[in-house]
């Protein structure tokens, strides 16, 4: 396949944390598709990680898998090196791994809060790195930090996950702020709701969070992984080397509006 040149990741070597499902698979394909090789990791379970990489094969695309956990920094160091070593230097880091909870404050323990600002948010610190110390090295490098809707809105039971994800985008603009000068670029983007086993629970018939969603949504839809693929590929490739800092909210809509009332 032939592509633009400015949006031409061929030979390029792709970490996408959690792109064992859902929009980080979405994603990771998307960048494969664009000629990069792509590299997951999974925390829990070797099968998983299996699966995706034969899934990525079998679709045409380059890909390599590792086992590690993003909040062991013990974990990630080795798992950079050994990447670095059998793949190659990682040019693109797509941190996608996280969790969520979905509990109202008032009955969330203070360990379940702090478990979901250890991966989304800390877990991303410890993850980029040893992979950042690297780019700038070579000053060049290409990060990409997976906001949320939660980086600007709150919404009922998801005190930890806004707080998390609120952070990642400050945490964002402040490593495009310190690493800019090295030609490293760091961008988030921010999914509005897409349908993936994340948001499983919402999305049953007879939810009035479901219809909620579809509501608030001005394109009138739950979002499609697929529809993060563009957003990645830019934030990836050459066209997006004077963007840093920026997040990308790939969200039919939802941050430009207030709303309107259900029926309507
Ligand atoms: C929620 C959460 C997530 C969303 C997403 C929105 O509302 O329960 O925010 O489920 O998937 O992060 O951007
Ligand atoms: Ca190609």
């Amino acid at each position: 396949m032939s592509h633009h040149p400015l949006f031409d990741l061929t030979g390029k070597v792709a970490l996408v944390t959690g792109a064992t499902h859902g929009i980080g698979m979405a994603m990771a394909k998307g960048l494969g598709s664009a000629g990069a090789t792509i590299v997951v990791n999974g925390h829990s379970s070797q099968e998983k990680i299996d699966k995706a990489v034969a899934e990525y094969e079998a679709d045409g695309y380059k890909a390599f898998g590792y086992k590690f956990d993003v909040t062991k920094e013990d974990q990630v160091i080795a798992a950079v090196d050994k990447i670095e070593k059998e793949v190659g230097p990682i040019d693109i880091l797509v941190n996608n791994a996280g969790i969520i909870k979905r509990v109202p404050m008032l009955e969330m323990p203070v360990e379940e809060f702090q478990q979901v600002i250890d991966t989304d948010l800390v877990g991303v610190f410890t993850m980029t790195r040893p992979v950042a110390k690297k780019m700038v090295e070579r000053k060049q490098g290409k990060i990409i930090n997976i906001c949320s809707m939660m980086s600007e809105l709150g919404r009922d039971s998801v005190g930890a996950y806004a707080a998390a994800k609120g952070g990642l985008k400050m945490l964002t603009r402040n490593m495009a702020t310190e690493w800019a000068r090295h030609n490293v670029q760091v961008n988030g983007i921010g999914p509005g709701y897409f349908a993936t086993s994340q948001t499983a629970p919402i999305r049953v018939e007879g939810n009035p969070l479901n219809e909620f969603i579809i509501s608030r949504t001005p394109a009138g839809k739950w979002g499609d992984p697929d529809d993060l693929q563009g957003a990645a590929v830019f934030l990836s490739s050459k066209a997006s080397d004077f963007v840093t800092g920026q997040i990308v909210y790939v969200d039919g809509g939802i941050l430009a509006t207030i709303g309107k009332p259900a029926n309507e």
